[in-house]
């Protein structure tokens, strides 16, 4: 389409997954009226979803807050100024933390904000100013295990090595459906492309979930396990590379302690003595440790299903003891660690602090802290509990946890109430932010500038890529870097200061760091001058511009403007020894807290449940809870249903399109049953994120299918004891015919 006055077209980055796609989107008299793939994109190449595709019609959602709400005397919330809100804000928040402390402030941060630059450039502002210890994010329902194990087997939790998917041999997938989620902690544009390219080069892919998913029918073998069991399958092929003496370290032999102890902790674990749990022939067992071994280069690969579960750390520490080895971490076409442009510059090899879980423990429960974090399940109970150290007030960036936590019941009656103020930063009103009583609305993302400081470090290739605000802010929004930034000064008790100040105070303070780091390529340099140097129209483009040049490939923000479809990094590098920060400068394979999480490992080889239980799903056109207002994301095949095996529904009396009862620790759910035989035996399915059915809020196309909420199943008990992290697969539920039938396009009742 040729441009004119009235139509061009501006690229940004897509922030719905974590592919982070180039979009080109077309904008006509201030609005975005076409999205595709940016054919020029150093990284994605044109690649394109439903969900990318539709970014104009989620950036222009009526029902999107255009302006911030206060909460009235008569316990309304109604339209205010933003000077409002934030007096507001400072004016309730203040008083408590000068009278109870800073732990009377909770802090929840959702999982929008790592897409977004302000989630990535201030809530570690925020929490260095405020120094609460109630810190809460989505990574406790998600990848707190694979950060825990990372953190004892490399010494740093974000040192996670990722599959190199462009050129391994052989993929060892378990618990990720990419065709649906786009990947994950793998951030790779296109990677069914990249999954079939690794087949068309001879390549194998194996894939290990309980539902023959749209991943599992690409793949050369399936592995249908039973939910939960990813740890024991896992130590059973360690056990196999043992037993047939096929492990080989190759370039990291010397690096790695604790191989024998390893050896000696899988010993209990033959395929033989695992099989029943797993519900997986051992002889497959064997023959999968064998395909690994042999596989010129291999990458084995858990996400979710492998985390979410009763022993994810055990099986996301498994996953890298199998890269190990085998020889595959750190090398070519094995799982390798990223270098992302924002990324310190590399240090010389050498011991670091290591990794410590539990420096501190929550209140009420005793929970140990992951990486400074609480567990998501243990939020409502900080809110309830009397005594000194109660959260009063909430701070909830991006995040719906009524919808996406267990328990949303409990938590739903503890945000009404059980706080004395809370404030969310929210484009929408929905189950979460109503409870607020200042909510803080962010502009559309074609109003947002976009660099992606979390997903370039989990990124197949590394590359950089900037994409400022395709569309300016309309008249009274404001920029989501403004918003934190005036949060933070609210709450800081600088309220009214200029906001500019927060950036300014980080780059002063990174600076002199950056200066007296001997390592660092400012080393010795005057930071005023340096800080005068720095470019950038606002104070987030001058503290990227900071990272960058800080960065290891010394890179600026006019390098970034000047090649406006990215600057293209290369493939993956070998960089272990930047990497390693454990006390002993090596690898610790059997890290103290796994060898005493083993025995329950170990008790799980009696357990052989015959009940059922119930995993999530993921659809290509949803995100979590917040896409279900758009209506193309919404309907068609994404829709709130059981799915159950026709085996079970059989046996249970269950019809397809007909309402299931089903029942948990937490709570009961009527849903409509979808009979298929993509889930296995023993195995019910409902996705996440959906449950619009509450009063209060304003998301009018998801409150008209508003489904069930999957999570009011738990009450928030079941945890991976290292990780704190919710085991949201593979729990025991039970399921029979309701007593009234339900079509499936009706609304479910609760
Ligand atoms: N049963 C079950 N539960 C799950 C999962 C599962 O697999 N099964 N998955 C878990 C996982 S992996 C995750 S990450 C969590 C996610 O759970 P949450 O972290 O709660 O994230 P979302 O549900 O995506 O909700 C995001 C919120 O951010 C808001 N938002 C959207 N864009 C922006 C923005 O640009 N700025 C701001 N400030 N806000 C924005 C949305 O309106 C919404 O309120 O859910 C978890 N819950
Ligand atoms: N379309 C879409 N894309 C998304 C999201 C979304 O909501 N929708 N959410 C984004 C987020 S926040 C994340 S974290 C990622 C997640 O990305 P993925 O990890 O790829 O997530 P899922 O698609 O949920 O795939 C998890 C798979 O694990 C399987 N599973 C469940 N329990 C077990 C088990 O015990 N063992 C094994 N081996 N498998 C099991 C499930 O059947 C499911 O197929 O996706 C991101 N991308
Ligand atoms: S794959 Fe992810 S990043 Fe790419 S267009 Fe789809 S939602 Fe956006
Ligand atoms: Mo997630």
């Amino acid at each position: 389409m040729p441009e004119t006055d009235a139509t061009r077209t501006a690229l940004r980055i897509c922030p719905l997954c974590e592919a982070t796609c180039g979009l080109t989107l077309t904008i006509e008299g201030g609005r975005v009226t076409g999205a595709r793939g940016d054919q020029d994109d150093v990284f994605s190449q044109g690649f394109l979803c439903p969900k990318g595709a539709s970014f104009g019609e989620l950036d222009a959602d009526p029902d999107r807050l255009r302006t911030p709400l206060v909460r009235a005397a008569s316990g309304e919330l109604r339209e205010a100024t933003w000077e409002e809100a934030f007096d507001t804000v400072a004016a309730r928040i203040r008083p408590l933390i000068e009278e109870h402390g800073p732990n009377a402030v909770g802090i929840v941060l959702g999982n929008p904000n790592v897409h977004t630059m302000a989630g990535g450039l201030y809530p570690p502002v925020l929490l260095s100013s405020l120094r609460t210890r109630n810190l809460f994010t989505a990574s406790t329902l998600d990848q707190m295990p694979k950060h825990v194990s990372s953190g004892l087997l490399f010494g740093s939790a974000t040192a996670i090595p990722v599959p190199d998917l462009d050129r391994t041999d052989h993929l060892l997938m378990l618990g990720a459906n990419p065709l649906e989620s786009n990947g994950s902690l793998c951030t790779a544009p296109d990677f069914p492309g990249k999954l079939k390219a690794l087949r068309r080069r001879g390549g194998s892919l194996t894939v290990v979930d309980p539902r023959r998913t749209r991943t599992a029918r690409l793949a050369d073998r399936h592995v249908s396990i039973r939910p939960g069991a990813d740890a024991l399958l896992l130590a059973a092929l360690a056990h196999v590379l043992f037993e047939e003496g096929l492990t080989n370290l190759g370039d990291l032999a010397g690096r790695v302690e604790g191989v024998d102890e390893v050896r000696a902790a899988v010993r209990d674990f033959a395929p033989e003595a695992v099989a029943a749990a797993c519900d997986v022939d051992p002889a497959e067992i064997r023959a999968i440790a064998r395909e690994l071994a042999a596989a010129p280069t291999a990458a084995v690969y858990g996400r979710i299903g492998s985390c979410t579960v009763e022993h994810g750390t055990l099986a996301s520490w498994l996953v890298d003891v199998l890269n190990i080895l085998t020889g595959n971490l750190d090398r070519p076409g094995g799982a390798l660690f990223p270098l992302a442009a924002t990324d310190r510059a590399p240090r010389p090899d050498g011991p670091g602090k290591g990794f410590v879980l539990g420096r501190w423990s929550s209140r009420v429960s005793g929970h140990p802290e992951a990486k400074g974090e609480f567990p998501m399940s243990a939020l409502a109970e900080e809110i309830e509990t009397p005594g000194s150290g109660r959260i009063r007030a909430l701070i909830a960036i991006a995040a719906n946890p009524v919808l996406s936590a267990p328990d949303g019941d409990r938590l739903d009656r503890a945000l009404s109430g059980g706080l004395d103020f809370m404030v969310s930063v929210d484009p929408y009103l929905n189950e979460t932010s109503r409870h607020a009583d200042v909510v803080l609305p962010p502009p559309p993302p074609s109003r947002s500038a976009h660099f992606d400081f979390a997903f370039n470090a989990f990124a197949v290739r590394n590359q950089a890529r900037y994409t400022p605000a395709a569309i300016p802010l309309d008249p009274g929004a404001m920029d989501e870097c403004e918003i934190h930034a005036r949060l933070i000064l609210a709450v800081g008790g600088m309220h009214g200061t200029d906001p500019a100040t927060v950036d300014e105070t980080v780059i002063e303070a990174s600076l002199v760091k950056a200066v007296a780091d001997p390592h660092s390529p400012v080393h010795g340099q005057d930071p005023k001058q340096l800080a005068a140097r720095l470019a950038g129209a606002t104070g987030p483009e001058r503290r990227l511009d900071m990272m960058l040049r800080l960065g290891p490939y010394g890179l600026t923000l006019g390098d970034l403007l000047d090649r406006p479809h990215g600057v293209d990094l290369g493939s993956l590098r070998p960089r272990l020894g930047q990497v390693l920060r454990t006390r002993s400068g090596r690898i610790e394979l059997l890290p103290g807290p796994v060898a005493a999480d083993l025995p329950r490992l170990r008790r799980a080889l009696g357990e052989r449940g015959g009940g059922l239980v119930l995993v999530g799903r993921r659809h290509l056109r949803s995100n979590n809870s917040w896409l279900h207002n758009v209506p193309a994301l919404n309907g068609g095949s994404n829709r709130c249903t059981l799915q159950v095996h026709p085996d079970d529904a059989a046996r249970l009396g269950l019809d397809d399109g007909v309402a299931a009862v089903i029942e948990a620790g937490g709570g009961r759910l009527e849903v409509p049953v979808e009979v298929t035989d993509s889930v296995r035996t023993g195995v019910v399915s409902l996705p996440h994120g959906w449950g619009h059915d509450r009063p209060g809020t304003r998301m009018t196309v998801a409150a008209a299918r508003p489904g069930v909420n999957v999570n009011q199943l738990l009450d928030g008990s079941l945890l991976d004891p290292l990780s704190g992290t919710a085991v949201l697969n593979g729990f025991a539920v039970d399921v029979a015919p309701a007593a009234l039938p339900l079509s499936v396009d009706e609304p479910s009742v609760r």
